[in-house]
């Protein structure tokens, strides 16, 4: 008995000839295909030495054969653990040498930069290509039969770790367990009236929980099948959404899409459109909903806990909210300690349930500092519960940008920025930007008598920090605003350059 991959292919087994996903050459990948492929990377796996409770490191583009790569770790007990394409091997380094994953799967390009790294955290290497369907993994898996028998894992057994970002700098790698994945998608699917008969367009990335947990945990545990994007792009999301039933993406897929003349007409067969992982402007709620009659349903997620609370399927979708717990999930706003704060009142989220991971690897400390004595998990965003027990995310306590979707610790950047030569501090923080919601943005102080400029400051992080975390305007200033016990203000510098990109 695996507990996650025995429910994820039950559907899969039932109903092998039915599509599991279609992709834009018109290419269609079966269930039987997909159990076929992730049968025979399990047994290369296993003859690559991956036993059950390793960890397996990916670092690759999207591909049918990275999703079959993911369900092949699960089928062999593994723990996966994967990686943003954009990070440098600087970042690599660091998830390795804290991971000791004992494989390590990268691109085929990336192979030369990545292998030393992989190699010194004691990893051994295997490829993908971006197809999914070459690299060193699908020439050795040739010859490998499609029948596994599936290692046996429990419901508290882990089944992914996925980094977050550290508030103090670090990563923290979060422990996700079989059950807090399938407990999740189970709730999701009976949710959001998840069906056989859906088809998601999935243009989302499958290195983070919303499109590797959200989008296809769902999907294959409802016996679905989806329309597979590499990314999203716009025009392509527009063309192939009269193809399916539900879309999902975060604010910055919609405030895009809001801008394509096509939108209307494209939309008319999707039944559910699901944003989450920033905040969804009021305003992008209610252009979506003009333009094309649906009203998109946002709901709350975190790494950490998977989904926590959603909007509505059958009710009102209030924009600028969450919608209510999750059935099953518990929700409180507290104060500072732990207690429940009056209704209506700001206060920190705090969430229990079986959707709670079990800890960060190898930080037991960060782990107790982070959860309650009742096993309430301190999510660091501010909330409120309206009359109507609406939740509304007013803010964050952590000090966290979301660009794009993507989590930014500005902790991380002003570390590689204080590094730079003739740097003497640096503040890093989120503004407002029409597109990615937050950009990244650094506000730095030069030391006496040095010449710093923001295009060097630029360059120097561009083999630092992965893309999405570069700062798009760096301002160099003569002192930063300060409180009088001497800590940087930085609500008032967002104050000070909040049209820096005139929203
Ligand atoms: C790309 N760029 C970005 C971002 N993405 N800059 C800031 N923020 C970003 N998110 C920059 C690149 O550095 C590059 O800059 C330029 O944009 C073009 O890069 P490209 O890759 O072509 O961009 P894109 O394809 O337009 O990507 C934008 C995107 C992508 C489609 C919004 O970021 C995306 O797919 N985001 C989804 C994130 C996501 O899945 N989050 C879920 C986390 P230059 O030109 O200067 O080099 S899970 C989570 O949060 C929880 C659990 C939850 O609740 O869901
Ligand atoms: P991550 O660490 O990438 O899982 O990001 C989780 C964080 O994203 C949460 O703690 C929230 O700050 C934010 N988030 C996710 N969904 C929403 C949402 N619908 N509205 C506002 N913030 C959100």
């Amino acid at each position: 008995m695996n507990h996650l991959a025995d429910a994820l292919l039950a559907a899969s087994r039932q109903r092998p000839a039915q599509t599991f996903a279609l992709e834009t050459d018109g290419r269609v990948t079966t269930n039987a295909d997909l159990l076929t492929l992730s049968g025979r990377y399990a047994n290369l796996l296993r003859e690559l030495g991956v036993t059950a409770g390793d960890r397996i490191a990916v670092q690759v583009e999207k591909s049918l054969g990275a999703v079959a790569l993911y369900i092949a770790a699960l089928r062999c007990g593994a723990i996966f653990l994967p990686l943003n394409t954009a990070y440098t091997p600087a970042e690599i380094e660091y998830f390795l040498g804290d991971a000791k994953p004992a494989l390590f799967i990268c691109d085929d390009g990336k192979r030369a930069a990545l292998e030393p790294i992989a190699k010194a955290s004691g990893a051994a290497v295997e490829t993908l290509d971006d197809s999914g369907r070459g690299g060193s993994l699908n020439s050795k898996a040739v010859t490998h039969s499609s029948d596994h028998e599936d290692a046996a894992r429990g419901a508290d057994d882990l089944a992914v770790i996925l980094y977050t970002s550290g508030t103090t700098g670090r990563s923290k790698g979060a422990m996700i367990t079989a059950d807090n994945l399938l407990s999740n998608a189970r709730t999701l699917i009976s949710s959001w009236r998840i069906t056989d008969k859906d088809v998601l367009l999935h243009a989302l990335p499958i290195f983070h929980a919303h499109g590797l947990f959200v989008g296809l945990h769902t999907i294959l545990l409802a016996g679905a099948s989806l329309v597979f994007l590499p990314k999203f792009d716009g025009n392509q999301v527009v063309d192939f959404l009269p193809s399916a039933t539900m879309f999902m993406g975060v604010p910055t897929f919609f405030t895009r899409l809001i801008e394509h003349p096509d939108l209307a007409r494209a939309a008319t067969r999707i039944r559910l459109f699901v944003s989450g992982s920033a905040p969804l402007l009021a305003e992008t709620h209610k252009q979506f909903s003009a333009i094309t009659g649906q009203a998109i349903l946002e709901r709350y997620g975190m790494t950490e806990t998977g989904m926590n609370t959603s909007n509505p399927f059958d009710g009102e979708r209030r924009a600028g909210t969450v919608g209510f717990p999750l059935p099953g999930i518990e929700i409180r706003v507290a104060d500072g300690d732990g207690k429940q704060v009056a209704k209506g009142d700001v206060g920190v989220i705090e969430i229990r349930g079986p959707n709670v991971f079990v800890g960060y690897w190898g930080m037991p400390q960060k782990t107790a500092a982070e959860f309650r004595a009742d096993r309430y998990f301190i999510s660091g965003d501010l909330g409120k519960i309206d009359e109507d027990g609406y939740i509304h995310i007013v803010g964050r306590e952590k000090d966290l940008i979301i660009s794009g979707g993507y989590n930014v610790y500005p902790k991380e950047v002003e570390s590689e920025i204080d590094a730079i030569e003739g740097v003497d501090e640096s503040a890093v923080i989120g503004l407002p930007h029409k597109d990615f919601g937050e950009a990244v943005t650094a506000v730095l102080v030069a030391r006496k008598n040095a010449t710093v400029c923001a295009e060097t400051v630029k360059a120097r992080l561009k083999d630092r920090l992965a893309n999405y975390k570069q700062p798009k305007q760096v301002i160099i200033v003569s002192e930063l605003p300060r409180n009088a016990m001497g800590k940087v203000q930085k609500a008032a510098l967002r104050e000070q350059y909040r049209n820096l990109y005139e929203r």
